[in-house]
């Protein structure tokens, strides 16, 4: 069997653990709180409706920001071998990320905020006495302190990458795809970090502005701000962000494949330009979300609809059929990680189709605000982005040269997509029967799909828990291996 190494130092493989764990264990708690969600709606349970949009509130912000968080390891991970990163930033993300996260929860279940992730303007400060300023200040300064983390992060992986390629054009290939040579090797590792680094900065300084100007508002409710704009600002923001995750796990499939086929995973025309246009697509596509808002120019919502179109296959083509070329016919060894990984491309592939139909206006007129639209994200997200994260940790482990499949796991993994189909269908499902994304209460008709998505979870739950503790209980384990001879000796074994 080929051995599966990297040149990751074991300090850097010490050091992904635990935000590793930490979101992924964040996953599995917001998962429970899906369930309780779903189990209200399907009327098997009932909590209050304060109760349930403060969990939705949680939920919602609690997926994004842990994906993000274990995405940021994933990019540290593989790309610290090519560019020198700093390791105290990439602690004080996590730092600053549990004090956000703390502050998000006090904000939310000390003082009641409930306003969704979205904490449109002015909803945070206008409540109708569901949660007063303090619950919006809690949550809104969380986040604010949460985004600063993350955008230290990627303000060194820039700072890393300019040292290294000189200019961020360089890092996203303009010399190759200009026909000219360059000096310095390019992995793809490299032009998704770099188109990370880019878009999340914007995302982040976008954010940061609105959230700011929103706990001045609060403070000074004469100080207000124009709700588009500020709109505009927080979706750009979201769409930026929780696309990201996707986009910085895709760096480990570039990573690992190659090493599982002995086949190279090499930049090329056509994938750098496809890179490139994401880069800018992904900046300029989020008026999708506002094409219900009258008021927002024609031609943005337009762009809005024809960009979404063009931004994520380009990456999405490059990215399937680069993978499926260097797997066909190559005798890969099909373990924990690449079936993971090659289950997340496919969860991707499939995700991605219930977007574009979304972001078209004529049927956004209908779809939108019904569960369609969770429907579509939790497809790319839980079988895409978060699938990504579980490969990641069996990744680890297998490097590590520790024990990582029984058939329990094999079981796990089978469990997991198909609860997973099983749960995104039923939002879809009750997106067709026109059921409104967002509402605590249900009418009878939807209460069916209701309960099968909680079915599904409960099996979701179930892998989910198995692949956290594979991974947990080697944890300690993982870079105590001074020398890399000594990890191949092992999986020769
Ligand atoms: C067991 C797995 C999961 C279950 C049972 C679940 C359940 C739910 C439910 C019931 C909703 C509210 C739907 C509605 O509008 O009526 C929701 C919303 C949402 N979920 Fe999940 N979910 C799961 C996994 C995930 C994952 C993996 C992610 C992302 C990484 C995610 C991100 C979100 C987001 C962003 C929202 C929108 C919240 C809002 O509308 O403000 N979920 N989920
Ligand atoms: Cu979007």
């Amino acid at each position: 069997m080929r051995p599966i190494t990297d040149t990751v130092n074991s300090s850097t493989r010490k050091s992904v653990v635990f935000p590793t764990l930490l979101g992924s264990v964040l996953i599995l708690l917001m998962m429970v709180v899906g369930l309780i969600m779903l189990l209200n709606q399907g009327k098997l349970i009932t909590i209050s409706d304060g109760f349930f949009y403060k969990i939705m509130t949680l939920h919602g912000t609690g997926m994004i920001g842990a994906g993000a968080l274990a995405g940021t390891a994933i990019m540290y991970y593989f790309t610290s071998q090519y560019i020198k990163l700093s390791k105290a930033i990439f602690v004080s993300n996590i730092v600053l990320s549990i004090l956000g996260v703390v502050m998000v929860l006090i904000g939310i279940f000390v003082f009641d905020f409930a306003a969704a992730w979205t904490f449109l303007y002015p909803l945070p400060a206008i409540s109708g006495g569901m949660w007063g300023a303090a619950g919006a200040v809690f949550y809104l300064g969380g986040m604010t302190v949460l985004g600063t983390g993350f955008l230290l992060f990627y303000l060194d992986t820039g700072r890393a990458i300019i040292k290294k390629y000189g200019n961020l054009g360089n890092a996203l290939g303009w010399p190759i795809i200009f026909g000219k040579t360059m000096k310095e090797e390019l992995p793809p590792a490299i032009v998704a970090g770099t188109m990370v680094t880019i878009v999340n900065t914007a995302a982040l300084v976008s954010g940061a502005s609105v959230l700011i100007m929103s706990i001045i508002n609060i403070f000074n409710p004469s100080f207000t701000m124009d709700p588009l704009l500020s709109k505009n600002l927080i979706y750009a923001f979201g769409h930026i962000f929780a696309n990201s995750i996707i986009y910085m796990g895709v760096i480990a499939v570039y990573e690992i494949f190659p090493k599982y086929t002995g086949r190279p995973w090499k930049v090329y025309g056509n994938f750098l330009i496809a890179w490139n246009a994401s880069t800018l697509f992904t900046m300029i596509i989020y008026p999708h979300h506002l094409l219900m808002d009258f008021a927002v120019p024609k031609w943005m919502l337009i762009l809005g609809q024809v960009l979404s179109y063009a931004n994520g296959l380009p990456v999405l083509v490059v990215t399937a059929f680069g993978a499926l070329q260097i797997i066909f016919r190559s005798g890969i060894k099909w373990d924990m990680p690449s079936t993971l990984f090659f289950m997340s491309m496919f969860g991707w592939v499939m995700g991605v189709v219930p977007a574009i139909i979304d972001a078209t206006i004529a049927i956004n007129h209908v779809m939108h605000n019904t569960k369609w639209v969770p429907g579509h994200f939790h497809m790319y997200m839980g079988i895409g982005a978060v699938a990504m994260i579980f490969g990641f940790m069996y990744y680890v482990l297998k490097v590590e040269g520790l024990k990582m499949s029984s058939y329990l796991d094999k079981l796990s993994f089978w469990v997991y997509l198909l609860f997973f189909a099983g749960l995104t269908f039923s939002f879809l499902y009750s997106g067709k029967l026109s059921a409104p994304r967002r509402w605590s209460q249900h009418f009878p008709e939807w209460v069916p799909a209701d309960q099968l998505g909680a079915v599904a979870a409960i099996g979701i739950i179930f892998a989910t828990s198995v692949f956290i503790i594979r991974f947990a209980v080697s944890a300690k384990q993982i870079g105590t291996q001074k020398d890399e001879k000594e990890t191949k000796e092992k999986l020769y074994a």
